[in-house]
């Protein structure tokens, strides 16, 4: 099996190897030769062999893995040695060699769980080596890869002394892909899965995908939708779903399934999806054991459920939980776990959507059986350029809370905006709760440690395609790496996290790492600034959510028009969701719901999401609420602006391909930008009736033109 692989990984990372252009293709892993001659000269001498134990794929692919890098970083071949010297990297897990299980003696390494592993310079017979050890092989692996990254950001490597484990325990991606391979708020292309080529095609980018997301340690990926076909989980698609489990299983990456709480009767021909319904118990019981059969080590089930016109336990007047439970029930004999979504609104429902989530689940705290995850959004609404943290945080302590973020840039400009999004990220899982006093923080309810679960878990929506680059966008790729090495560890600081990304993708010229980081931190609030300041949300295109439409109303659900969320009249604007209002406030925990409902502490970039204010409400700039918003919009362009000139400023410094592939991105940017402010101005203008402040530039389109824009084959 082992020779088999190793064979056959030979073959497809020698593949990729061969692929040594700057098209974004290698991702972070291009293991390029170090530039820097001194650099090389000491990594040379430190570096001169390695040693590794085990058998079995993962270890071949750790093993393939660390001679592709070194290869290309050292630029010469470093090849396996079997008698220890200086200079050799020792690498296996702990009962796999001798030498290491006699070190083993002196470590403490109890802690680092299935997945940790250390990466130490010690002596070992007087030799002076590197270790990589673990207690799994998937640990060796991750520490290949972390090894590897430090040479890749020119790390110093003389005294190596790393020990690291996962925070969360589920790191998972969420492809919104379709069997038909179009990918729902997908902007780069179409599906990876090439579902009517499997099982008996395995494209090379599978491999690569894999390890991709075992750099970082991502260690699940939901292959389908969540507004799943239930067709996924038949026969004739659960052998392609085997194939790529097959494929992803060295890399540590699990397999998971979005199902149709409809399955049973969709597919199955029974008359219900009842979940109390003996016969559909049994149904789903069945289909779990078959899909086992198919994918021994298959990870569980992500479910929208009662969502956005999903069928649901509710269509049967049964819960959440009982839905859930009963899922649960079937998976639990193979140690698979249910993701059970929380993003829930009623069309029905008058009460503010932001409010629903809260109100639906806050009851079932305490009901879920012990191996189902509630999957919680970041923010209340969708994904918004900026929202405060979802209630749900810290409001079901009975209940193991799974955080879901997009990385996928639905509402952020798709991918033809640089948007990194470390910082949201870091914003969400450093907020606040306060539900057990102050440190409560979102991180410490998703990992698990705030209420003591044993389960943990946190999901991105994917940003990947087929396009040659992945992401569509060079800094696409960017989100797909801060999320999974924020996945690992929440403790993680998006500026370092962007400057490893830089290092790895595109320079480690300490200047241009210095002028890409700064774009790259500058880029969200930027586009806060040109699209939602001062906490509006929800004021994009109808449908396809390309670009502003704050005049969206009227339509069949008011809970998907703008004005049911900025409310602008002739007296002001913003949602308020005080106790005046919908009392949105009261759901989060003292003293967070009374910072939020008082305007003195409120801070500004919530402002209008939690209150309703007079146009000429005095902000904190002294400025009118009127000329502020003016002000955020025109800065958030000025920002795009700057980070063009930054940009512009690498030009014949970096690499050709990436400049231009960047700048071009850059120029739609900011035209998109400048639509954003000019329709958004000119549109709250109408409402507000007063003019733009004389020192900013006029637009030049009038409201009419930008609200006659269409864009019918617009991706959504
Ligand atoms: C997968 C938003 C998106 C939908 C998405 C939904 C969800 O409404 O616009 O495309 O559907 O969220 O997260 O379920």
């Amino acid at each position: 099996m082992r020779k088999l692989f190793r064979l056959w990984s030979i073959l497809l990372i020698g593949f990729n190897c061969l692929l040594i252009g700057n098209d974004g293709y290698r991702l972070w892993l291009k293991y390029d030769q170090i530039d820097d001659p001194a650099v090389l000269k000491t990594y040379r001498k430190l570096i001169k062999g390695y040693s590794f134990s085990g058998n079995s794929a993962t270890i071949a692919a750790a093993e393939q893995e660390l001679r592709t890098g070194l290869k290309g970083l050292l630029s010469r071949e470093i090849s396996p040695v079997s008698k220890l010297r200086n200079g050799v990297i020792l690498l296996g897990t702990w009962d796999s060699d001798s030498r290491l299980a006699e070190l083993r003696l002196a470590e403490d390494s109890a802690w680092l769980g299935d997945e940790g592993y250390i990466i130490r310079s010690v002596m070992l017979d007087r030799k002076r080596v590197i270790v990589i050890a673990a207690e799994h092989d998937i640990g060796v692996l991750y520490g290949v890869f972390h090894f590897l990254r430090l040479l890749q950001t020119r790390q110093n490597i003389d005294q190596l002394d790393i020990a690291e484990s996962p925070k969360i325990q589920l790191r998972l991606l969420n492809h919104w892909d379709n069997l038909d391979r179009t990918v729902e708020r997908g902007y780069a292309g179409f599906s990876l899965w090439d579902w009517h080529k499997l099982p008996d095609y395995i494209h090379p980018y599978y491999i690569d995908y894999a390890r991709a997301n075992a750099s970082i340690g991502i260690n699940g990926t939901v292959l389908n939708n969540v507004n799943a076909d239930p067709l996924v989980i038949t026969p004739l698609y659960l052998e392609k779903v085997a194939a790529l489990a097959d494929v992803f299983r060295p890399y540590g990456v699990r397999v998971y399934l979005s199902v149709k709480f409809s399955a049973p009767e969709e597919i199955g021909g029974l008359p219900n999806a009842d979940p109390l319904d003996k016969q559909v118990r049994r149904w789903w019981r069945d289909k779990v054991a078959e899909i086992y059969r198919y994918v021994p080590d298959f990870g569980g089930f992500l479910v929208k459920a009662n969502s956005e016109g999903q069928p649901g336990p509710q269509g049967y007047g049964r819960s959440h939980a009982d839905g859930a439970n009963m899922l649960a029930e079937a998976l639990a004999p193979y140690g698979g776990v249910v993701m059970w979504r929380a993003f829930v609104y009623d069309a029905d429902n008058k009460e503010d959507r932001s409010k629903q989530a809260y109100n639906e689940f806050t009851p079932l705290d305490g009901k879920f059986h012990a191996n189902v995850l509630v999957q919680v959004k970041n923010g209340p609404i969708d994904f918004q350029p900026r929202e405060p943290f979802h209630p749900l945080f810290g409001a079901m302590p009975e209940t193991p809370l799974m955080m879901e973020f997009q990385i996928t840039q639905e509402y952020l400009g798709f991918s033809t905006h640089l948007v990194y999004l470390g910082t949201l990220f870091k914003e969400v899982l450093n907020a606040d709760t306060y539900a057990k006093g102050e440190g409560s923080t979102v991180a410490k309810v998703i990992d698990g440690l705030l209420d003591q679960h044993r389960l943990s878990g946190i999901a991105g929506v994917a940003n990947t395609g087929t396009d040659r680059n992945w992401t569509g966008h060079l800094f696409g790729q960017a989100n797909w790496y801060v999320f999974g090495r924020l996945a690992w560890n929440h403790q993680l600081i998006a500026e370092v996290m962007a400057e490893e990304w830089i290092r790895m993708t595109i320079s480690n010229n300490p200047e241009e790492v210095s002028i890409i980081e700064e774009i790259m931190l500058a880029s969200r609030e930027n586009t806060v600034n040109y699209m939602t300041p001062l906490g509006l949300h929800h004021i994009m295109g109808w449908d396809h959510h390309y670009g502003p439409a704050p005049w969206i109303k009227d339509k069949h659900r008011d809970d998907w028009t703008s004005v049911y969320y900025h409310r602008a009249d002739r007296d002001g604007i913003g949602f308020d969701r005080t106790a005046t209002g919908s009392n949105a406030v009261s759901q989060y925990h003292p003293p967070v719901a009374e910072i939020f409902a008082s305007l003195e502490k409120c801070p500004e970039k919530y402002l209008l999401w939690f209150h309703h204010l007079d146009w000429d409400y005095q902000m904190r700039s002294g400025r009118t609420l009127w000329d502020e918003l003016c002000f955020r919009y025109y800065q958030g362009v000025e920002g795009v602006r700057e980070m063009q000139a930054n940009w512009n400023s690498l030009e014949g410094q970096i690499d050709e391909e990436q400049f231009r592939h960047v700048q071009s991105m850059l120029r739609i940017q900011l035209k998109e930008a400048i639509w954003w402010r000019n329709a958004c101005v000119l549109y709250f203008q109408t409402f507000a009736q007063r003019p733009i402040p004389a020192e900013l530039e006029k637009p030049d389109r009038s409201l009419e033109y930008y609200q006659n824009l269409k864009f019918p084959y617009a991706p959504k």
